[in-house]
């Protein structure tokens, strides 16, 4: 019943959603305002009507929890889904000097020749950030996104926050607390960042035991980014839930806009045609005590049979 839910929601997106144009120039259905609940106890919301590949949520989850924001350790675990914001700041730079890429989100959709240049150039680039670490500070480095906010939020007076710490610390200590918050909206920083945070602002919740999580998220592409979305924080709940001797409970996921890419309308009619089977279950290492030593391979699925994937491009 938890995807049931998610479908529902594409399906109205789809449905009542209205025309809007957007920064990519891509053009979506729009809704403004929607809420889902999952139950964690019931079964992990990873999606069964499309193959959802939960390595590379574990991988960026990691990534936001050691405090990085550069795509050198994505890279390094295989990881792709953050490329094409890295190397747009890359060609737009002074330092690149290879066919122009002005626009390359739209043209490569409908120019097959700039498409090859496009595809050539992102590898190069992908393999110039895991060989050279000068150039990978550089352009690697997506502002000070996610993992920075979440673990060294900057202070006036040049001191850091770590607010994952706090977090920890404050669910055992004071789990009836309504403060428990983890913010990566950082108004000063928002400017530099290659992406202005999609999922903002989420707040847990602890009562009888069991621990829940609702995120706000600004912004929702609801065929691409939002299953990883669903998937990462129900993650997030169940690490945090783990190291602080708790149950999970519920998540929450509040959305401002809701859209689905006018591009995605095929594919959303697709995984509409599907039916949803059981839902996996995790599996967290027992001996799981922090989140400081992490490692994927702590983190596995069981019983997880999708259907197939669906491709679709990303608006950029
Ligand atoms: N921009 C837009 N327009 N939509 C997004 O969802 C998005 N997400 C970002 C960054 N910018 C974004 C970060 N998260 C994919 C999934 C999540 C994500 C970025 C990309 C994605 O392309 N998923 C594919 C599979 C990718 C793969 O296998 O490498 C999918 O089919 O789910
Ligand atoms: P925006 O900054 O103009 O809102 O564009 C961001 C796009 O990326 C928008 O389509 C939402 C999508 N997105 C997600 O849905 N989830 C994510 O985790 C990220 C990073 C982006």
């Amino acid at each position: 019943k938890n995807e049931l839910q998610y479908l529902q929601m594409l399906r109205t997106v789809l449905e009542e959603g209205h025309y809007k144009n957007d920064r990519t120039q891509t053009g979506t259905y729009s809704l403004f305002g929607y809420q889902l609940r999952f139950d964690l106890q019931d079964s992990f919301p990873l999606l069964t009507t499309k193959k959802v590949p939960l390595g590379l949520i574990k991988t960026e989850l990691l990534w936001f929890l050691r405090g990085d924001s550069n795509i050198r350790y994505l890279l390094e675990h295989k990881n792709h889904i953050w490329d094409e914001w890295a190397f747009e700041r890359f060609v737009n730079s002074s330092d690149y000097q290879g066919p122009d890429m002005q626009d390359f989100g739209h043209r490569h959709l409908v120019d097959p020749d700039f498409n090859q240049e496009y595809q050539s150039q992102k590898k190069q680039f992908c393999e110039r950030i895991l060989a050279d670490v000068a150039f990978a500070q550089k352009y690697g480095e997506l502002g000070n996104v996610y993992g920075k906010q979440w673990r060294h939020w900057r202070r006036a007076d040049g001191q850091e926050i770590d607010q994952i710490a706090q977090l920890v610390q404050q669910i055992k200590t004071t789990p009836d607390s309504r403060r428990l918050i983890l913010t990566a909206w950082n108004p000063a920083e928002v400017a530099q960042m290659a992406l202005p945070p999609c999922h903002t602002l989420c707040q847990f919740y602890v009562r009888e035991g069991h621990l829940s999580c609702q995120l706000y998220q600004r912004s929702a592409d609801m065929f691409l980014g939002v299953p990883f979305n669903i998937a990462s924080y129900a993650l997030l709940t169940h690490l945090l839930a783990k190291v602080t001797g708790l149950e999970v409970g519920e998540f929450v996921h509040t959305f401002g806009d809701a859209h689905i890419y006018q591009n995605h309308r095929t594919q959303v009619e697709e995984q509409l045609s599907r039916t949803p089977t059981a839902g996996p279950q995790l599996i967290l290492d027992p001996a799981l005590t922090s989140l400081e030593d992490l490692r994927p391979q702590d983190i596995q699925i069981q019983d997880y049979h999708p259907q197939g994937a669906i491709k679709a491009p990303v608006a950029v």
